[in-house]
């Protein structure tokens, strides 16, 4: 089985997006640890299906971050579940993944499912307003993950700036913070140099938009990631 743990790159691709067949090899056979199949908005149950099974033509790992209840499916490798850490709403946060435990507890496989604490700091994408999030600061994110780690015992905290690039001092104050909950840095990569900024002070950093946008450029942020240390986690940083 894949071990998350090591992972440093991976893509996210939106099943209500448009990919051609050679963008699609080129992404997922372009050395990523993985693919996140996941959206906002559109994403269905046939849509989903469709890029699962497209994907399932190559090797890469590929993982369902699930968006709603209809387009839940079986077939990945793993099911990624979010819960938005600073909605307002409890729709994100329990409600959906009590509706779906409910509907598919006893299918659920526990070894293949995570959970992702969502921070959502960018509050003008799609992402941010459909879950109801609120803006927070330096410190609350800090307390999230926290939260994410020591009470909730999260593998995954996620740092959310959708559409943005996100504030590298903050993220870096994050991965000095976590000891083994994984921090995922997703928002506004759009080349090698900023890969490897997030890169530094990330466990995992995620490239969504820029495959649509420049695919190329895409591309190089995998070997971008790949050659990059993590920093060392100081203990004094704390
Ligand atoms: C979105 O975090 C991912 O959920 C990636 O963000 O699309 O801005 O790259 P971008």
């Amino acid at each position: 089985m894949y071990n998350i743990r090591e992972w440093r790159h991976v893509f996210k691709l939106d099943p209500n997006k448009a990919i051609s067949d050679e963008q699609l090899e080129s992404v997922c056979e372009s050395g990523t640890d993985s693919i996140l199949v996941g959206g906002t908005d559109g994403v269905t149950l046939d849509n989903t299906l469709n890029l699962l099974a497209r994907i399932r033509r190559f090797s890469v790992p590929c993982v369902l971050e699930i968006s709603n209840l209809e387009s839940i499916t079986p077939g990945f490798d793993f099911f990624f579940v979010p819960t938005v850490l600073n909605s307002t709403n409890p729709k994100w946060m329990t409600d959906l993944h009590r509706e779906a435990v409910k509907s598919y507890g006893e299918f659920i496989n526990w070894d293949e499912m995570l959970v992702e604490g969502y921070c959502m700091l960018n509050p003008d994408s799609k992402a941010f307003q459909a879950t109801d999030s609120k803006l927070i600061d330096n410190e609350d994110v800090l307390a999230y993950a926290m939260i994410a780690e020591k009470m909730f015992h999260l593998p995954i905290f996620y740092i959310e700036y959708s559409g943005m690039y996100g504030d590298p001092a903050l993220v870096r104050q994050v991965y000095q913070k976590l000891e083994n909950t994984l921090l995922f840095y997703g928002g506004g990569i759009e080349n090698s140099a900023q890969a490897k900024e997030m890169a530094e002070r990330a466990d995992v950093i995620v490239v969504g938009n820029l495959i649509y946008e420049n695919t190329e450029a895409a591309l190089q942020t995998v070997n971008a990631v790949k050659t990059t240390q993590k920093l060392e986690k100081r203990k004094a940083f704390n």
